[in-house]
């Protein structure tokens, strides 16, 4: 599917640089459970009928429970094969599976609306993706022979928000789901908008290969994405050169900029306080899509969680992922090697126990609360909470010279400066960039874990770093910024990526000199006064900007530095900021783009969730 992950039997060698597909590829099964095969049509409150492929072991006549995953993707895959080669360990453990096309995609009736609203419950006509789950259900319990009564809901990215709103309002029968990189409010966090900040290529790209019909066909693109959206010069304009323009998500993009209603409406978080369904949330360090709504459902969910009530449990997994990683062995990840096949660990030790657990009343589910895949040191660590009680802040600050340092400046009028001129904005990744979700190859699935060494000698990308360290410095918890800045523009993006720097050591091999980013992310200023409320800002003012740059967990190892990179442009996964206020960036004019002097102010420092040492 979009993300290369768990439809299908496709294999994406997506790790491109150590990817292995005797060591990264899925295993082979060590046995193989045959399965039944099914095709329905399964009516909904409104009278449309939505299609499902239901896959139920041969081997035995035993009640079973339900494992769904709905999917805007298509599910004609689903067969014995697949279901055993795409999710072994939960296929050896035997399930009924269901397989459903939600509305308007493949062989489903109705209207697809890309991540559509969540409805009043108490309106018994009205229909969204909660209701509809709640149906099939209902059918499924009815129809199905030799069910326990029992369901579970899975999936991955849209998939992922599926099973999340399995959770809200839930039919009873409905006993665990996990929502898995979520992708949760797609303006504040996950894949079209960064903190306001447009995800032009990702948009460009995703909805294209969506809503062009009712078939997902990714990877139009067919040159550098960096020259085509430069030349297009703006998001309508490169809509119009693409002869696509009418397609409903763009034009929502156009339409609402800022935090609106629309988007709002299309939020998970605001949702979940009815969720009464254990709940495994699953994310990726570098996932390049959903890094932020797993982390942030967690969030809401965690202050219900009760240990002593069965139903409010919210458990959450973080691993060393792209998008979906987890679905494979993922020793690797770009030239990163954890050394041990951390997603075949997570199926067999997590996912798989959590679901026979809640579904089968199997022991052997051992998470209390979080389970964390600790990068650096490359091992699994569980904590009672997440971020974990025992974590210290610690302010880490920008120094004018260029060091980085835990004492605050003297002299905090002191700055950085350098200019982001947006005809020549910074790439996000190594070009050509090519289309999003292009053939076996893309750079897209591991940008994240990129050597940042690529932008070396680029004037307008200031770094500051620490002397190398002389003891382990581990960090876990969220991570956030808070830059002192200004510009002689009147709107501005502010990039800022913590980077973990290997030494210089022929015994790293590839890794030596390594700049790896471990957190990031981009902050559009004109929201800096709320999202709702673009603002432009004012000239060469010092304003400040506070944003997360999300969670980690990640040693950073004696003889590492820790580096700070701040930047004005990510481009073109990011639109460009014209750096002169105007009313809707997507619509800019050529003449409103201008080059801008940004200052980065001695007082910006990075707020690290320090961890007691060993
Ligand atoms: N990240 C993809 C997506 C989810 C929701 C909205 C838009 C895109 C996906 O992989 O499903």
């Amino acid at each position: 599917d979009a993300a290369g992950k768990v439809t299908g039997v496709r294999r994406i060698a997506d790790e491109q640089e150590s990817f292995d597909p005797r060591i990264d590829g899925r295993p082979e099964p060590n046995h193989f459970r045959p399965y039944d095969r099914e095709e329905v049509m399964i009516p909904m409150r409104d009278g449309v009928r939505l299609h499902a492929i239901i896959l139920r072991p041969k081997d035995t006549q035993a009640p079973l429970p339900f494992l769904m995953q709905r999917t805007p993707y298509g599910v004609d895959w689903a067969a014995s094969d697949s279901i055993n080669a795409e999710n072994t360990e939960l296929a050896q453990s035997g399930y009924i599976f269901v397989m459903e096309d939600i509305r308007g995609r493949y062989g489903s009736q109705g209207t697809f609306v890309m991540m559509r609203p969540i409805v009043d419950h108490h309106d018994p006509h009205a229909v969204d993706e909660s209701t509809d789950t709640y149906d099939t259900v209902a059918w499924l319990l009815k129809h199905v022979s030799r069910n326990n009564g029992r369901v579970g809901v899975l999936g991955i990215s849209y998939p992922g928000f599926l099973a999340a709103e399995a959770g809200i309002d839930p039919h009873p029968a409905v006993k665990a789901i996990s929502p898995q990189a979520p992708m949760t409010d797609v303006w504040i966090g996950d894949d079209f908008f960064h903190n306001g900040a447009f995800r032009q290529s990702y948009g460009y790209d995703y909805v294209l290969g969506m809503e062009s019909s009712k078939q997902a066909t990714f990877g139009w693109l067919n040159e550098d994405a960096y020259d085509y959206f430069l030349h297009a010069g703006s998001f309508a304009q490169a809509g119009k050169i693409s002869g696509s323009s009418d397609l409903p998500t763009w034009k929502a993009f156009l339409d609402h900029p800022s935090y609106d209603e629309f988007w709002r409406s299309r939020a998970v978080q605001y949702h979940l306080n009815s969720v009464t369904v254990p709940t495994l949330e699953v994310g990726g360090w570098w996932d390049q899509e959903d890094m932020w709504g797993p982390q942030e459902q967690y969030a809401v969910l965690e202050p219900h969680n009760q240990p002593g009530d069965p139903m409010h449990r919210v458990f959450l997994a973080l691993g060393p992922w792209r998008h979906g990683g987890w679905s494979q062995t993922t020793r690797h990840l770009g030239a990163l090697d954890f050394g041990a096949p951390v997603g075949d660990e997570y199926r067999a030790q997590i996912e798989a126990p959590f679901f026979a657990y809640y579904l089968k009343d199997q022991p052997g589910f051992d998470v209390k609360n979080t389970a964390a895949f600790q990068t650096g040191s490359d091992r699994w660590m569980r904590y009672d909470q997440w971020p974990p009680k025992n974590v210290k802040e610690r302010d880490l600050y920008l120094q004018a010279d260029g060091s980085l340092g835990f004492s605050m400046p003297a002299d905090t009028k002191a700055f950085v400066a350098y200019t982001s001129d947006p005809a020549d904005p910074v790439p996000y990744r190594r070009r050509p960039i090519e289309a999003t979700y292009a053939p076996a190859g893309s750079g897209w699935y591991t940008w994240l874990v990129q050597d940042q060494r690529f932008l070396n000698g680029r004037k307008d990308v200031a770094s500051w770093t620490t002397a190398p360290l002389d003891h382990d410095l581990t960090i876990t918890g969220d991570v956030v910024a808070d830059l002192t800045a200004s510009t002689s523009g009147t709107d501005s993006d502010w990039v800022v990526k913590l980077i973990d720097e290997y030494p210089d050591d022929p015994s790293l091999g590839k890794m030596s000199g390594y700049e790896l980013m471990i957190v990031d992310e981009i902050f559009r200023g004109r929201y800096r006064e709320g999202y709702a409320h673009p603002e432009a800002i004012p000239a060469n003012q010092p304003e400040e900007y506070t944003f997360s740059l999300h969670g980690a967990d990640h040693v950073f190892l004696k003889g590492h530095r820790v580096m700070v990179q701040v930047q004005s442009s990510w481009f073109p996964l990011y639109d460009r900021n014209p750096q002169t206020f105007v009313p809707n960036i997507m619509e800019a004019q050529p003449a409103d783009f201008k080059p801008a002097g940004q200052r980065i102010y001695a007082g910006s420092h990075i707020e690290l969730p320090v961890a007691p040492q060993p």
